[in-house]
C-alpha cells in the first residue's frame, strides 16, 4: 500500500470509529538491513551498542537486551537502572519488558528490587521459563538463582533527591514532571521480516510501593509481531496503560498504516475518548518490518526526542507532537 492510500485508509477507518473487523495485512519484508528505534537522546549510545551486537552476530533479543544494558548502567540516568529515582519508601524498583516477534513470545519484570539489569532479567524469564511476566518475592528469588549479583541502585545523587523530596512537607506522592520519568524503550528489525522490542524504567519517582504500569506489560509499554512491526512507549505509564499503547499501534501498522500513522492515531484516540488526555505527557515509536519508523508526542510538556540507527548512521531526530 503507498502512502497516500494508507492514509486514506487510516482516515477511512477512523471515520467509522472502529478498527475492528477490517481484515490483518502482514507487512512485507524488505532487504532493508537492520534498523535500531530508541526513546530519547540517551537512546543513541545504545542504539549504537545493540547495533554492534547485531552486526557481530547477535540476536535481535542480544542486540536489544545489550542495548539497553548501556542506559541502565549509566548513573546519571535518573529514570532507568542504577541511579533510577526510587519510590516514596527510597527504594529503587525497576520495570522492564523484551518481546520477540517471532516467537510472538515476551519476558517481564515487575518492581525488581538491586538489580540494575532489570531488561536481562526480563530476557531470562522469556528464555528460561514457561512464564512471562514476574513479580515481588519470587522473582527476587529468581533473579538470585539466575546468577545476578544485588548492589544498591541508589546513587547520592538519588539518594539527595529522595531525601529533599521526603523532606519538604508539601511533598506530593505521585507527581508527574518531565524530569522525574522516562523510559528506554527499544524497537528493532532485521531488515529480513524479524522485528523486536523491549524496554526499561525505574518508573515514576516517589510513586506508591507496589505501582505497576505500562512498561513492564505486553501490549502497553512494548509489544513485537513479525506481522506487522513493533512499538514501545513512554510517558505517564498510570494513563497509557489504559490504551494498550504498542499493541494497539501495532494492530493499527498490521492493518495498512504507516508506523508515523499508527503512532498519531493511537495520540488521538486517547484524546477523543478522554479530552484531559491533550494534556498527559504521552509519547510512542514505532517501526514496521521493513524497518520504516513512526514517533509521536502528545504535547510539548514532554516531547519526544528519539534515537534512530539506520544504514550504519546514529542520529537523535525529533517526533512530532499532535497537539
Ligand atoms: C511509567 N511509562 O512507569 C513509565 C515511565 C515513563 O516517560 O516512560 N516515563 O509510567
Amino acid at each position: 500500500m503507498d502512502n497516500v492510500n494508507r492514509r486514506d485508509f487510516i482516515k477511512s477507518i477512523a471515520a467509522a470509529g472502529a478498527l475492528a473487523g477490517v481484515p490483518a495485512q502482514a507487512a512485507e519484508s524488505g532487504g532493508a538491513g537492520p534498523v535500531f528505534l530508541s526513546t530519547w537522546p540517551f537512546g543513541k549510545p545504545a542504539n549504537e551498542r545493540a547495533a554492534e551486537v547485531f552486526q557481530k552476530g547477535g540476536s535481535l533479543l542480544d542486540a536489544i537486551e545489550k542495548g539497553i544494558n548501556v542506559t541502565e548502567e549509566d548513573p546519571t540516568i535518573t529514570t532507568v537502572g542504577y541511579g533510577g529515582l526510587p519510590d516514596a519508601d527510597g527504594n529503587v524498583t525497576l520495570d522492564a519488558g523484551i518481546m520477540d516477534g517471532t516467537r510472538h513470545r515476551a519476558g517481564s519484570v515487575c518492581g525488581l528490587q538491586g538489580v540494575k539489569h532489570a531488561i536481562s532479567v526480563a530476557r531470562l524469564v522469556l528464555e528460561r521459563t514457561t512464564h512471562t511476566t514476574m513479580a515481588g518475592h519470587g522473582l527476587q528469588e529468581f533473579a538470585q538463582k539466575m546468577g545476578f549479583q544485588f548492589e544498591q541502585l541508589l546513587t547520592p545523587n538519588s539518594l539527595k533527591q529522595w531525601m529533599e523530596w521526603k523532606a519538604n512537607p508539601n511533598h506530593q506522592t505521585y507527581w508527574v514532571s518531565p524530569e522525574n520519568h522516562d523510559t528506554i524503550g527499544m524497537v528493532a528489525a532485521d531488515g529480513k521480516g524479524h522485528i523486536a522490542a523491549g524496554c526499561s524504567t525505574s518508573g515514576m519517582a516517589w510513586k506508591i510501593p507496589g505501582r505497576v504500569a505500562d512498561s513492564p506489560l505486553v501490549g502497553c509499554g512494548f509489544y513485537a509481531d513479525d506481522t506487522a512491526g513493533a512499538s514501545s512507549a513512554t510517558g505517564n505509564g498510570d494513563i497509557m496503560t489504559n490504551y494498550c499503547t504498542s499493541v494497539t499501534i501495532v494492530h493499527t501498522m498490521a492493518r495498512g498504516a504507516s508506523p508515523q500513522e499508527a503512532c498519531e492515531d493511537l495520540l488521538r484516540n486517547m484524546v477523543k475518548t478522554d479530552p484531559r488526555n491533550r494534556e498527559t505527557e504521552a509519547a510512542v515509536i514505532a517501526m514496521n518490518t521493513r524497518g520504516e519508523v513512526g514517533a509521536a508526542s502528545m504535547n510539548p510538556r514532554m516531547h519526544l526526542e528519539y534515537s534512530l540507527w539506520k544504514n550504519g548512521e546514529s542520529r537523535v531526530l525529533q517526533s512530532r507532537n499532535i497537539y
